[in-house]
């Protein structure tokens, strides 16, 4: 390289230095991130976490984030299990409404001479299933806490109706002035070839019935090949945009492990035809369809299963969610007490309790299902900071109840063997 060209490149860089320093200095300039955590997003260079936590969730604090709750569970008084030896079970509860002074409502009750014995070994006694061989039944209460059990509200109906293997998982809809139970309506044991099933409804005018079973698939299953072509599972209708909006789980691949995703069906008319959304699955994770209207849009408890699974979700438009905030502890199969349902409301005020599940109650040979109480704050109208800690503390002995199984310590083991093995060559 000559002198000259040299001694150009050195000038140009002494000239070029000091913006050098301005420009990286332009970032000091803004100095370190403050101390009080801006409660707006602040104009400055942001990390992607930070410009995240400001532009994804509705406050850059999870205590001041509508869509942010703990849950808090209660046992509920009223309902007897035969001292939990797997004859009776109680899962997979609708949304609660409040009619006639009282709340209500429905679930599935199984009954029968044995605990589920899988589809193998089932029989028209034996159920293959904790929601084979059930009926739906219902119980209202004056606090949510201490239930009446009223008994049954759509039994299994006669062969070969939809249905008549087992009716389960069912919801609630207030549709100009009647009542309608959506629910699985299974036409084999569930586990013969997967738990497969459509949806069938009954409707009534009083939310005690009686109920008159419409007894034709009202959610037909996907054509073949379709995501939803063998399981349409939790039927989930609220009234929105002037439409039901009937959300629903289904099964899906299953190589080697099922996914579950959900879906939404629309109709004007609560006996169909239902339209499902072009866009389905419209929540990529969660176990069963939990919902609640929430300002214009609906938002979303998505549980077990899924990337996203121990989210909160909010679709602006009900179809396409985000999440909006990240929670432990989800309930099970939640029937929130959504008091604003059926409104066709535009200002959705949220949720801050219900009934939910625990499945496999006690152990897999009395394998039945408890319905719990669930409170939270994910309502606009309250605003309970107990419900809203994120720092959240459990003894040692709930983790030491998640414990390595034998495969894992077994290989755990191995794989020590050889690493001591290879460190000492
Ligand atoms: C539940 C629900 C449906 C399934 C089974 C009973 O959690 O997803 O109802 O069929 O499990």
């Amino acid at each position: 390289m000559t002198y000259n060209v040299q001694l150009k490149r050195i000038l140009l860089a002494l000239l070029a230095f000091p913006f050098f320093v301005l420009g990286q200095e332009k970032e000091k300039v803004e100095g370190a991130f403050p101390f009080k955590l801006p409660k707006e997003k602040p104009d400055r260079p942001l990390s992607a976490a930070m410009q995240r936590n400001y532009d994804n969730y509705m406050a850059p604090r999870p205590e001041d984030n509508e869509l942010y709750s703990q849950f808090k569970y209660t046992p509920l008084k009223g309902f007897d299990y035969n001292n939990h030896d797997g004859t009776i079970s109680r899962r997979d509860p609708s949304k609660v409404i409040f009619a006639n002074g009282k709340y209500y409502v429905w679930y599935t009750y199984r009954n029968t001479l044995t605990s589920p014995k899988g589809a193998k070994n089932s029989s028209a006694t034996i159920p293959s299933s904790d929601w084979d061989l059930c009926d739906i039944w219902y119980a209202t209460s004056e606090d949510g806490f201490t239930w009446e059990e009223q008994g049954v509200a759509v039994p299994r109906p006669p062969k070969p109706n939809v249905g008549w293997r087992s009716v389960s998982t069912t919801d609630i809809l207030v549709w100009k002035g009647k009542y309608y139970l959506y629910y699985q309506g299974f036409l084999e044991a569930s586990g013969k070839r997967g738990d497969d099933c459509p949806v069938a409804v009954s409707y009534a005018d009083s939310p005690d019935g009686p109920w008159t079973p419409y007894n034709k698939v009202v959610i037909p299953n996907g054509a073949p090949g379709d995501w939803d072509q063998y399981s349409i599972h939790d039927p989930h209708p609220f009234v929105y945009k002037g439409k039901i909006y009937l959300y629903y789980k289904s099964d899906f691949d299953g190589d080697p492990r099922l996914v579950r995703m959900q879906g939404l069906a629309t109709a004007d008319n609560p006996l169909g035809p239902f339209t499902k959304h072009p866009l389905n699955p419209v929540i990529a994770a969660g176990h069963e369809t939990s919902l609640f209207p929430f300002r214009g849009g609906m938002a979303a408890l998505v549980t077990r299963d899924g990337n996203e699974h121990h989210t909160i979700q909010f679709a602006p438009d009900g179809v396409n969610f985000e999440i909006a905030s990240i929670v432990s502890l989800l309930p099970n199969a939640a029937g929130s007490f959504v008091p604003d349902a059926f409104t066709n409301t535009d200002d959705g005020r949220g949720i801050t309790w219900g009934i939910s599940h625990f499945t496999n109650a006690t152990n897999w040979s009395q394998n039945h299902s408890i319905l719990t109480r669930f409170d939270c704050d994910l309502s606009q109208d309250v605003d309970d900071y107990d419900m809203k800690h994120h720092n959240e503390y459990y003894k040692p002995d709930f983790y030491f109840k998640h414990g390595l199984n034998k495969t894992q310590k077994k290989n755990i083991a191995k794989r020590n063997k050889e690493f001591i093995k290879n460190s000492t060559k």
